[in-house]
């Protein structure tokens, strides 16, 4: 053997051993396997390595190429045996970063496909529905009885003059409702209605008499905050206007008005008090609900809720829109929804019902 095939042989040693030495790592990706474990990030870097150690060894400068080229320059009689020599390193060398790449590409599908997998037996993920404020199902339910009733659905401004707010409703100046105590002023003399019954005002100018309307609304008062009491809350105003319509109208209308809303046992009692809008005036209450006039916690041991105020419409106020009073007569009646909603679903405070914690509203 020559000095120089000795030489020759050693190269070929020398290039499979500083591709051995950094394909190490590499080593254990074989046969499709080996790659378990790694992380779809990890294996791409993995991959992007790879092919740079494939063309750190393999291009056209790499040593392998150097030593295919010198093939044709060794001695005749050794070229034969070192030619197969190289062929077989560089057979090997292609091969094994075929089966390494191989391993990789496989193991990253395979994470790609689990990443995107979509099993379309899986049930959908249902939205979520609303329903309405529990105040909003009640006003509805108020309204529904009295439009079963004969009744028309009105409506007004929650911004007044004075004139809505207070003058036609017979309410004198001095009175204290107008205070600013008591009312909400914008600084240009308009009022937040401290009361739906400015409705009547307008209903009476816009339909004339003989009418029948409810006007449910949010109304605004300079109230503390407590259990019973908002500075917001609803209200839904009656007014009926006709010839001859007495007070025995009146307490027909409520007691059929409770008894559909809570039931044909619901009895109810008036007592006498005032409105400056209404002459005579009274205090309305319903046996309650719950005890059936018995007494329980929730009525306060006295068997009766108090519905609201009414009464027969003043002259004075019928007067202010020029209906003639000695030719029509009317009643009405203002009922506070927020406490009748509190008191229907046992709530401790109303406030609650304007917190708008969706836990809570969920429950109804
Ligand atoms: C009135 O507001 C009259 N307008 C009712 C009326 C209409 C009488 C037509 C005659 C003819 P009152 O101030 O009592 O009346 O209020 C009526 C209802 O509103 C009360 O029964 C109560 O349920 C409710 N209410 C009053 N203040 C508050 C408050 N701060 N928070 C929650 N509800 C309230």
């Amino acid at each position: 053997m020559s000095s120089e095939a000795v030489d020759h042989d050693a190269q070929v040693e020398a290039v499979r051993e500083a591709f051995e030495r950094e394909f190490g790592r590499f080593a254990r990706f074989r046969a499709g396997e080996g790659a378990e474990g790694l992380s779809l990030g990890e294996a791409e870097t993995l991959l992007r390595e790879l092919a740079e150690l494939r063309t750190r060894h393999t291009a056209k400068k790499s040593a392998l190429a150097q030593l295919m080229k010198l093939i044709g320059r060794v001695p005749a009689e050794e070229r034969a045996a070192f030619g197969q020599r190289v062929q077989v390193l560089n057979g090997e060398v292609t091969a094994r970063l075929d089966e390494a790449q191989e391993a990789l590409k496989a193991h990253v599908g395979r994470l790609k496909i689990e990443r995107e997998r979509l099993d379309v037996t899986l049930p959908g993920r249902r939205p979520r529905r609303g329903h309405l404020h529990p105040v909003t199902q009640l006003r509805q339910r108020i309204e529904d009885v009295f439009v079963s009733m004969g009744y028309a659905v009105e409506d007004g401004p929650e911004v007044e003059t004075d004139f809505y707010n207070f003058t036609a409703l017979n309410i004198p100046e001095l009175h204290p409702a107008r205070s600013p105590q008591d009312t909400f002023y914008t600084t240009d003399g308009l009022s937040l209605r401290s009361q739906t019954s400015t409705v009547q005002i307008h209903a009476m100018q816009r339909r004339r008499p003989p009418l029948r309307v409810v006007a449910p609304g949010r109304v605004f008062r300079r109230d503390t905050p407590d259990a019973t009491h908002n500075p917001m809350f609803f209200q839904v105003e009656g007014l009926l206007v006709d010839r001859g319509i007495n007070m025995g109208h009146l307490k027909g209308t409520l007691s059929e008005f409770v008894r559909r809303l809570f039931g044909a046992q619901t009895r109810t009692r008036f007592r006498p008090s005032y409105f400056p809008f209404t002459e005579p005036s009274m205090e309305a209450d319903y046996s309650c609900f719950k005890c059936n006039g018995r007494g329980c916690r929730l009525c306060k041991g006295s068997g009766w809720i108090e519905l609201g105020g009414s009464g027969m419409v003043h002259p004075n106020v019928l007067r202010a829109v020029e209906i003639d009073p000695e030719e029509f007569s009317g009643f009405a009646f203002g009922l506070g929804i927020d406490r009748m909603c509190g008191l229907m679903y046992e709530l401790d405070d109303i406030r609650l019902l304007f917190e708008n914690d969706v836990r809570f509203l969920e429950q109804f």
